[in-house]
């Protein structure tokens, strides 16, 4: 069974005007429907094809480049578009508040180094909000790499991850990556990020 491009549960436009509409269609339409194709093409043929994203992702160091690049980038847009959504924003509620006030002390001075791990990040890559060790914590990682990854520099279960490619951001706010990362919390779908909070604990 091929990997396929995930529908999004909202239009392209429901995220105005945070991210606009094109960029969403080209990022979803596109981007990540070219991660699909060239991960399905990468492991055609092999042991893989019967694998989940997440365990290819827990091996990665056993795969070719292909496959970290390819396969980091389904998993991590999959998990992108579900933790954002329409009429959304504000702040978590219950065990995801109190394990993120638990973690940095309050949820401003998470915003603060959640922010700091994206707008830092040189180049291409994520930001995260990771379980790990049953504890919240932020890191960041290259590229399509992802913290599931045995090679990640700190390894968890990510719960929240916001892109910061130019192509998540550029048409809108062409070098302003911090304007977008101040943007990116009026589209947090919190239900989504606690859902798989307590999925990880
Ligand atoms: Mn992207």
């Amino acid at each position: 069974m091929a990997f396929e491009l995930p529908k999004l549960a909202y239009a392209y436009d429901a995220l105005e005007p945070n991210i606009d509409a094109k960029t969403m269609e080209i990022h979803h339409s596109k981007h990540h429907n070219a991660y699909v194709t060239n991960l399905n093409n990468a492991i055609a043929g092999t042991d893989a094809e019967k694998l989940s994203i997440e365990e290819i992702c827990k091996n990665i160091s056993k795969y070719p480049m292909p496959v970290r690049n390819n396969g980091g980038g389904h998993f991590n847009h999959s998990l992108f578009w579900t933790i954002m959504g329409p009429n959304a924003g504000g702040e978590p509620t219950g065990d995801l508040a109190a394990a993120i006030n638990s973690a940095f002390g309050s949820f401003a001075e998470f915003k603060t180094q959640f922010a700091a791990a994206a707008t830092t990040r040189f180049g291409s890559g994520w930001a995260w909000l990771i379980v790990k060790d049953g504890k919240l914590a932020v890191s960041s990682t290259p590229n399509q790499d992802n913290p599931l990854m045995d090679v990640a520099e700190v390894k968890g279960t990510p719960i929240l991850g916001v892109d910061v490619w130019e192509h998540a951001y550029y048409l809108h706010y062409q070098n302003r990556r911090p304007d977008y990362l101040a943007a990116f919390w009026n589209v947090i779908n919190w239900n989504e990020v606690a859902k798989r909070f307590s999925a990880a604990k």
